[in-house]
C-alpha cells in the first residue's frame, strides 16, 4: 500500500502543478476603451493581443454577444482583419469563446476558424460553425504543440476572412472572451514533476514487489 501512497503523492503533485499553469482571461478587471495592438489583459503579461489589420481592438460590456461585463472585440466589419494573439511563454493549449455571430451578417457557410503557429511555422487551423444566434455560446479549441502564436477570425468556408458588410459580402466583428490557456511548464517544475514520477514509479515497483 505504500506504493500506492507514492503514486497518489505524484499525481496530487502533477495535477496541481498543471492547475498553476492554466488559466482564463475574461477581461474583467480591464478599463472600457480601444486598447492598442500589443494589449495586454490584466494579470496576463506574458500574453498579447494584436489586430492584424488597423487598430480595432476594443474592451466594452457587448451583452450576450459577450460574457460577463467586458469582452474584447477587434473592429471592423470590412477590412478583413484577425485577432493575433501571441505568447511569451509557450502554452499547449487554448480555448475562446466567440459571439458577435449575428444571422444578419453571416451566410450559413461561414466559420469560426483558429490557426495556430509555433516561432513562425504553421501547425493547423481549427474551424467552427457558428450557431448564428448573436450569442456567445460557443468555444473553439486546441491542444498540441507546444505553441506560441494563434490567429482566430470570421470567414468563409475557405477561411479567407471576412471582408464585406452584410450577407452580399460577408464582414463581422470578432467578439471574444473566457480564453482559456495552459503553458508548458517550466524547466524547475518540469524536473519537479519528473522527480515525483520517479518516486512514483519506484514506489510501484516497491508495490508490485510486495504481491
Ligand atoms: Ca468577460
Ligand atoms: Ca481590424
Ligand atoms: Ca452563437
Amino acid at each position: 500500500m505504500k506504493g500506492l501512497g507514492y503514486l497518489a503523492a505524484a499525481c496530487t503533485a502533477v495535477c496541481f502543478s498543471s492547475n498553476l499553469r492554466s488559466a482564463i482571461i475574461d477581461f474583467e478587471a480591464d478599463t472600457i476603451g480601444s486598447k492598442p495592438n500589443g494589449f495586454s489583459a490584466v494579470g496576463h503579461p506574458t500574453i498579447t493581443f494584436t489586430d492584424t489589420v488597423g487598430t480595432g481592438l476594443e474592451i466594452n460590456n457587448f451583452g450576450f454577444q459577450g460574457m460577463g461585463t467586458r469582452s474584447l472585440a477587434v473592429h471592423g466589419d470590412t477590412d478583413g482583419s484577425r485577432l493575433q494573439i501571441d505568447f511569451s511563454v509557450p502554452v499547449t493549449f487554448l480555448s475562446l469563446a466567440f459571439g458577435n455571430d449575428d444571422p444578419g451578417w453571416t451566410v450559413s457557410t461561414d466559420r469560426a476558424w483558429l490557426e495556430i503557429w509555433n516561432s513562425g511555422s504553421f501547425i493547423a487551423a481549427a474551424s467552427v460553425v457558428p450557431n448564428f444566434d448573436d450569442v456567445m455560446n460557443q468555444t473553439i479549441s486546441y491542444s498540441g504543440g507546444p505553441f506560441n502564436r494563434a490567429f482566430f477570425w470570421y470567414g468563409d468556408s475557405l477561411g479567407n476572412p471576412s471582408t464585406g458588410g452584410g450577407q452580399s459580402a460577408v464582414g463581422l466583428i470578432e467578439v471574444v472572451d473566457q480564453i482559456e490557456y495552459t503553458a508548458v511548464p517550466e524547466p524547475a517544475s518540469t524536473l519537479a514533476t519528473a522527480a515525483l514520477l520517479g518516486l512514483g514509479a519506484f514506489g510501484l515497483r516497491r508495490w508490485r514487489n510486495r504481491t
